[in-house]
């Protein structure tokens, strides 16, 4: 046959199939149902003729597997592909839409839809009951509120066109999920003739030349410019411009670190310490969904606030109105380059004297910062042993490993002791729970060479689908260690009631309502009966063996389970 031939003969499935390849898509992380068989029928021809197709993963849960592949697009910076069952599949999907969502993840997510044809002539009609149960009438809005696009395709014919502006609107930014129903009988069709012509995304946006100019004038000038960002490390070759500019000015950097953004043991990484905003006279905001808490230390209300953002008004977040003065639509990883070459032009002998008096200030400053983060991290208070078990940790973990970060109300300890290098470490920032565990595994895809570890409280853990998430990630070939900060509680649900209710009932009867997680399941015999194991965890000096022994199970393609034993929440 040749090969026109060949491509006249495909079906719209194995074009699908053809088609993610040739877009670079490397997984398909899917759950198959009776709507499946024409997509699993091409992957087998895929395997048994050798053509090009992506790898399908088995996830046995939905949440899982987007969850992978936003973890994969973490760490590869390529859009993935996921594919579910119909309605019931596309609801399971759940919380891991909302993460997805908030970090612009550009994954393409295909689902069936039940077949429109009862008349045997037709390949792929209904065949089973479930066919009418499963029909709803508007199956895309489940993803509507959560996804750039959702298109169904109507034909055979027209897939592979769709297929292609699937992943050039996922791709353009600000990027996004897209959503494809696929009717089984459109599946069972003849494709187009001939893959369909690729749709490139645009180049990433760069900066306004006169706004950027004006920014860096504001910051030449500013007597105590604070830089907050969050996600600048997305493109782990931001970081270097970002700490070019806040070298030379001497200014200290808030580093929210959805991702690493910034060195955390750089003298200018001011951490989490909102406190360096509240004599602020001049704040940049770069790549930030949530620069600071009004209610918590913020900058003064005369401080002129700067903004460099792919998507800076944030029109998803119905009421987000930072005060931003000047705001510029720019890739940080093009634009900060820029600023950097802005902020050289303006060098003049006293602005350079300036810059340096200011940076050894600011070191100096936070350098007290880091020893308070130093003693805690030696503290016999009970209050400070997840600084000290996330301080023995870092001592052991590989310079390679990457920390999957969902630790909620000891996020703050993870931050002042868990160092990593950029493109070395995540967080959603969007805690749809359970997302560190089950995105471990699209991670190990990624980078199968690095260790891969999910720091998460005991409560995130059993949102995260366990057992799924485990079982998936080895049969994949992609195990990780998870860390559990088990504090034996959702302490996040309990510290609210405290705070809005002092001396109220359940703050003077010691009882917080449903947020105690006794009895304690045990996390190690779970990872046991899907085939990790693990070790749990009492004292800090106990932490060298278990992550050694967890990170040997790795090796062998077993997940590890650390259950770190702290104080009750
Ligand atoms: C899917 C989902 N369900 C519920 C919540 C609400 N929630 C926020 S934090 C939290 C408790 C988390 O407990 P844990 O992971 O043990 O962390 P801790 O609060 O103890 O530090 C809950 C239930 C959520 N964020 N996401
Ligand atoms: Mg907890």
């Amino acid at each position: 046959m040749t090969s026109t031939e060949a491509s006249r003969a495909m079906d719209a499935a194995a074009e699908l199939i053809r088609t993610l390849a040739d877009e670079g898509v490397q997984h398909l992380f899917i759950n198959p149902g009776t709507d499946t068989a024409p997509v699993q029928e091409a992957l087998a021809a895929a395997r048994k003729d050798e053509t090009p197709s992506p790898r399908a993963v088995l996830c046995t849960h939905e949440f899982v597997a987007l969850s992978a592949a936003m973890g994969h697009y973490f760490a590869s910076g390529t859009p993935q592909a996921v594919m579910v069952h119909v309605d019931a599949g596309t609801l399971n999907l759940g919380g891991a839409l909302h993460n997805a969502q908030r970090n612009r993840v550009p994954a393409v997510i295909f689902a069936g839809r039940s077949p429109y044809a009862t008349s045997p002539g037709i390949p792929g009609h209904r065949d089973t009951y479930i066919h009418w149960q499963q029909e709803q009438l508007d199956q895309q809005a489940v993803v509507r509120a959560f996804g750039k696009w959702t298109m169904e395709v109507p034909r055979g014919r027209d897939l592979g066109l769709i297929v292609r502006r699937a992943y050039q609107v996922a791709r353009a930014d600000p990027r996004g999920l897209a959503y494809v129903m696929l009717p089984r009988e459109a599946l069972m069709e003849p494709a187009g003739g001939g893959l369909a012509r690729r749709l490139p995304p645009p180049r990433p946006a760069a900066a306004d030349p006169a706004g950027l100019a004006e920014v860096a004038r504001y910051l030449a000038d500013a007597d105590r410019p604070v830089i907050v960002t969050s996600r600048t490390g997305a493109r782990p070759a931001a970081v270097a411009p970002l700490v070019e500019v806040a070298e030379m000015l001497g200014c200290p950097v808030l580093d929210h670190r959805d991702r690493l953004s910034f060195p955390p043991r750089h003298p200018l990484c001011a951490g989490e310490a909102g406190e360096v905003l509240t004599d602020a006279d001049v704040v940049l905001i770069l790549d930030t969904e949530v620069p600071w808490i009004p209610v918590q230390p913020a900058p003064p209300p005369d401080a002129t606030v700067l903004q460099i953002d792919i998507d800076p008004v944030k029109a998803s977040m119905p009421t987000w109105a930072y005060p931003v003065d000047l705001s510029l639509t720019a890739d940080t990883a093009v634009a900060l380059p820029m600023l950097a070459d802005e902020l050289r032009r303006l060098i003049t002998p006293a602005r350079a004297e300036r810059w340096t008096a200011r940076r050894e200030q600011v070191t100096a400053r936070l350098a007290d910062l880091r020893r308070s983060w130093a003693a805690l991290a030696r503290s016999a208070e009970p209050a400070a042993a997840p600084d000290v078990m996330l301080h023995a940790l870092n001592r052991v973990l590989p310079p390679d490993a990457i920390v999957l970060e969902e630790a909620v109300t000891n996020r703050p300890a993870v931050l002042r002791q868990i160092v990593r290098e950029p493109g070395g470490y995540y967080a959603t920032g969007s805690p749809a729970l359970g997302w560190a565990v089950a995105g471990a595994m699209g991670v190990k895809l990624a980078r199968p060479r690095a260790p891969v570890i999910a720091i998460c409280g005991d409560g995130a853990f059993s949102f995260s689908v366990p057992t799924a998430a485990i079982w998936s990630a080895q049969r994949a070939g992609a195990p990780f260690v998870a860390v559990i900060l088990n504090n034996h509680a959702y302490r996040a649900s309990k510290l609210p009631v405290q705070r809005l209710y002092p001396g109220g009932a359940a703050d003077t009867e010691g009882s917080f309502p449903e947020t105690d997680l006794t009895p304690a399941p045990s996390h190690v015999d779970l990872a046991r009966a899907y085939g990790g194991d693990g070790r749990v965890v009492r004292s800090p000096g106990e932490l060298p063996a278990a992550l050694e022994y967890c990170l040997g199970l790795e090796a062998d393609g077993r997940c590890g389970v650390i259950d770190i034993q702290l104080p009750p929440g």
